[in-house]
């Protein structure tokens, strides 16, 4: 049996040279951010995948086929889909079998990236444990994912949207090692601090690629997250996004939001609160998670050949 994926020649050309290669995720596209700022952010986050030397792994499922990096009007046509399914651990085999299109959340774009080969991948937020979690369970399983499947995981944290304190806590149940980037605190998304101390602390990409490797040596299942805080300049401070994330939750609940809708309801409410302040910090926190990512790749890549 083989596997239902297709890697774009350049995707495929990068696994077998040992080049290094960066897996991006479609959910961000579909429903993380309006048409066209989805699309324009989507083509420069792979721009500067190469920048920083790595060859970009944009993943999604279309006509009953994993897809591993898609060519751009193929990326185009996806951020103009209303209907794409949001993909989930739980959905992806279904997804698959019926051949409808698929966005790949940060658990099945690590699932996708692992069975492709790709061991790094870069996003802006992974899902957590949501707040009020302990009526409604609503408990991301991409927590549960980072604790299973081999992937280090670059994001800028948890949103203040979510239960961060249980995020945490979720996170080291399940044995997934929470790295922050250059300082102590976890950051929180369009913060660079969410107020508390990260469980452990990395200063470059060669030491996040070394604990990816000896975690694979040492036979530990699972991936790493890297806590990567938004750069300063564009940074929304939390007493300004606070009050934002509380109205948006307070409407969500009034709207009985619920179940796979909270999170993308929550980021489009804050982008028209916000006036859109909300989207670019988004951006410019998934370019820099890009960069990041890129330099663990190739520092993969280079103790691999060593
Ligand atoms: N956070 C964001 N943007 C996103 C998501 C989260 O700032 O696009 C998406 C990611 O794909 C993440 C998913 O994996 O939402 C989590 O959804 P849920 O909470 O339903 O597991
Ligand atoms: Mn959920």
């Amino acid at each position: 049996m083989t596997l239902p994926l297709i890697f774009a020649p350049e995707v495929r050309a990068a696994l077998d040279a040992g080049h290094p290669v960066v897996a991006l995720e479609s959910t961000i596209i579909t429903h993380g951010m309006p048409y066209p700022q989805n699309l324009h952010t989507a083509q420069a986050v792979e721009a500067e995948v190469r920048a920083a030397g790595a060859t970009p792994a944009t993943i999604a499922l279309l006509d009953g086929a994993i897809h591993i990096g898609l060519e751009a009007d193929v990326l185009e046509r996806l951020a103009r889909t209303s209907d794409a399914m949001k993909v989930s651990r739980a959905d992806l085999a279904v997804c698959l079998a019926k051949r409808a299109t698929g966005a790949t959340t940060v658990a099945a774009t690590m699932i996708c990236a692992d069975l492709a080969g790709i061991s790094v991948f870069a996003t802006g937020g992974i899902g957590g444990v949501h707040r009020g979690a302990e009526d409604s369970f609503d408990i991301s399983a991409d927590l549960l994912e980072l604790g299973a499947t081999p992937v280090s995981v670059v994001a800028a944290g948890a949103k203040a949207i979510l239960d961060i304190p249980k995020t945490l806590e979720v996170l080291e149940t399940h044995g997934v090692p929470v790295i922050a980037f250059g300082q102590d605190d976890f950051p929180a998304f369009w913060s660079r601090s969410s107020g508390l101390p990260a469980p452990l602390r990395a200063d470059s990409a060669a030491e996040i690629a070394a604990a990816h490797l000896m975690r694979a040596r040492l036979g530990l299942p699972g991936g790493q997250l890297i806590a990567n805080p938004i750069p300063p300049e564009a940074e929304i401070a939390r007493e300004d996004i606070v009050p934002v994330i509380e109205a948006a939750l307070t409407e969500a609940s009034v709207q009985g939001i619920a179940a796979k809708s909270v999170t993308p309801f929550l980021l489009s409410r804050i982008f028209e609160l916000t006036k859109g302040r909300s989207l670019d910090a988004n951006i410019a926190l998934v370019l820099n998670n890009a960069r990041l990512g890129a330099q663990i790749a190739r520092e993969i890549a280079q103790s691999k050949v060593g």
